[in-house]
């Protein structure tokens, strides 16, 4: 399909033969040796462009990387819940304030899950919301700079897993506990977390123009482990479901794995009506400290404030509002399928896959058919709700993804596979091995009401032989399967960054033509900015200084200073004067504990340096920005206090 010379045709071939022999240790029989059909799909030549973007996130990165697809090429890291030193994202006075929290500055977490923002149910590419696992965070990225510009703190909340998926129309990113918790918290014995710890799940609403979130209810729910979630769609829009393990309630879950029950249950949450009983005055507001982030693009700044209440629900005062459905073994995936019929519970210790039918689900609730209840919550029965089971043949199955063509496609951990079923009839199809140990997978749309199904990324845990070994650690591996024929075939290994969890993808053109280029200087409303050269200056506020600095190629304006001491803190405002694509400055100052900058063009952003010793200090530009970037210095004479 692209251009490619028979050399590079045969040199991929000989290098796949040869990446083959290695494998000596692995759980799979195959190294699923690939043949130059393979290479053709997803060689994208030098200059050409890739089909599809692709955000996986990056774990305990902490921060999101964007690929393309099919080449597997990564374009770039987007720093969310990590300082980053590249950018110096996390260390500029601007972006600072976006790391901060109610334990104070967390400058790191564990990124899970990535969701597109959704119109429709189909992707809009708007935005891009991502969740902070360790101290709850849900961070919406633009989709047009890449940069985060909004973090909000979950409270209530303790590994916040079940996240940050999004309704059909970007109503509200939901963010459900792993841990339950004392709410509020407090001093308490842990033996008696049973009936007294609570699982919190936050639907934070997203205001339709700029995407601003706030926490519209928390659900209080018992004191389960709530995993994963994903909303309803098409005809079950106005509900979402959560999958939770620990049903017993237990502190310490070696009990569960000895006592295990048969089934725990994925909760099914009717929001709208939630929403609606709030709207109307339901709901506890509680105090609870936490901080929302924002970062605003004419300013350039980041601002944290503390909100300080939420509003809770008790879900039992809520009538026909939520319900437990009986899924087997500790469930971990729960997906819904396109046309939003079908809800897909994974248990983790199970060969099986347990589809529910949300129609079947409002017939039972109709006819008020219950199997009991659990804290007041009732319990549909099992057989009432079942759309069917696949026998799988896989043993661990994990998470589910889906194409265009009503086919599923859900990953084995254990047995280390990707098995692609039908919906409906629940028979297997096809099954591939993956290498090893597969995690999430992604189809790009996978999640939404229009999947684009062509390939399939499947996330591994496990790498061990499938690149030249780089001492105890590897990085994570990820897979692309060709999924437009009726049998999957493996075309592409690429490695990732951190731990990918999960990843959305999208069609190239949806992002590609709005991606911002510049930003503009004549919007730029950061306080400490130079409109040009001239207007640079110095400025003493006792032992604060401000160098309002002007940067363009391929000069510092001022670059010379005098009068610094000893002791002073000095703020350099770097205003990059560029209009041009592409390129940013850099700042950097020696001796500087903190991090270089990088400022795009018509932005303005600040490095702080405190001068310990007396002396004349150099700075430079750390982005080779011209023909003259060896060039592009300055001094600052620091003299005694
Ligand atoms: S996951 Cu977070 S433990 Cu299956 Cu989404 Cu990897
Ligand atoms: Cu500016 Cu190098």
């Amino acid at each position: 399909m692209k251009k490619y010379s028979y050399h590079v045709l045969s040199l991929l071939g000989l290098l796949l033969v040869f990446a083959g022999c290695g494998n000596q240790q692995g759980q799979g029989s195959s190294n699923g040796a690939l043949n130059s059909s393979a290479a053709e799909k997803v060689y994208v030549a030098p200059g050409q462009q890739d089909e599809f973007y692709a955000f996986l996130s990056g774990g305990y990165s902490g921060n999101l990387t964007v690929y393309g697809l099919p080449s597997g090429r990564m374009f770039k890291e987007i720093p969310v819940f990590s300082q980053f030193p590249t950018s110096g994202y996390g260390y500029s006075e601007e972006t600072k304030p976006m790391l901060n929290t109610s334990h104070g500055f967390v400058p790191w977490d564990d990124l899970h899950h990535p969701d597109i923002s959704q119109t429709n149910g189909e992707l809009d590419g708007r935005w891009i919301f991502v969740n902070g696992n360790n101290t709850p965070r849900i961070a919406r990225v633009s989709l047009s700079t890449f940069e985060t510009e909004e973090i909000i703190e979950i409270p209530n909340s303790a590994g916040n897993h079940s996240s940050s998926f999004i309704t059909e129309n970007t109503e509200y990113v939901v963010a459900g506990t792993r841990f339950s918790v004392p709410v509020p918290q407090r001093d308490m014995p842990i033996a008696e977390y049973k009936s007294n710890f609570k699982g919190a799940l936050s639907f934070i609403e997203v205001e339709p123009e700029h995407g601003h979130m706030d926490i519209k209810f928390q659900v209080l729910m018992p004191g389960f482990n709530y995993d994963l979630s994903h909303p309803g769609r098409g005809d079950s829009h106005g509900w979402f479901f959560f999958s939770t393990y620990n049903s017993e309630e237990a502190s310490t879950l070696l009990e569960v794995n000895a006592s295990q029950n048969d089934k725990d249950f994925i909760a099914a949450i009717n929001w709208k009506k939630i929403e609606e009983y709030v709207n109307n005055g339901g709901g506890t507001k509680m105090p609870a400290n936490y901080a929302h982030n924002v970062y605003d693009e004419s300013t350039h700044m980041g601002t944290s404030t503390m909100k300080k209440e939420v509003v809770t629900v008790d879900p039992t005062k809520v009538p026909d509002a939520v319900f437990f459905l009986p899924t087997p073994k500790s469930p971990h995936g729960c997906d819904v399928d396109p046309s939003g019929q079908y809800i897909i519970g994974a248990g983790k210790l199970s060969a099986d896959l347990t589809v529910h039918s949300f129609d079947k689900m409002l017939a039972a609730i109709e006819g008020k058919k219950f199997d009991g209840e659990a804290y007041g919550i009732p319990i549909l029965k099992f057989e009432d709700v079942l759309a069917g089971t696949v026998k799988s043949g896989g043993l661990g199955p994990l998470h589910t993804e889906f194409d265009s063509k009503g086919n599923a496609y859900t990953t084995f951990f254990i047995s280390s596979e990707v098995v692609k079923w039908k919906l409906g009839t629940w028979e297997v199809i096809d099954r591939q091995p993956t290498f090893y140990s597969v995690g999430h997978l992604m189809i790009p749309g996978g999640n939404s009401r229009k999947p684009f199904g062509k390939y399939v990324v499947a996330m591994n845990k496990i790498t061990k032989d499938r690149y030249l070994p780089t001492g105890p650690e590897m990085e994570h591996s990820a897979q692309i399967y060709d999924i437009s024929g009726e049998k999957m075939e493996l075309i592409y290994d690429f490695p990732t960054h951190g731990e990918p969890h999960y990843a959305a993808g999208c069609p190239a053109e949806l992002l590609a033509s709005k991606s911002k280029k510049i930003y503009r200087l004549d919007e730029n409303k950061h306080p400490y900015a130079v409109t040009s050269p001239d207007q640079a200056k110095v400025v003493r506020e006792g032992k604060n200084v401000h160098v309002y600095m002007s940067t363009i190629r391929s000069h510092f304006t001022p670059d010379n200073i005098e009068g610094i001491k000893v002791g002073d803190k000095v703020y350099f405002h770097i205003t990059n004067h560029e209009q041009d694509f592409d390129v940013p400055h850099g700042f950097s100052m020696i001796g500087q504990n903190t991090s270089e900058i990088l400022v795009m063009p018509g932005q303005t952003k600040t490095s702080v340096w405190e001068p310990k010793q007396v002396g004349v200090w150099p700075f430079y530009c750390t982005d080779f920005c011209s023909a003259l970037h060896q060039e592009m210095q300055g001094y600052v004479r620091v003299s005694p206090a």
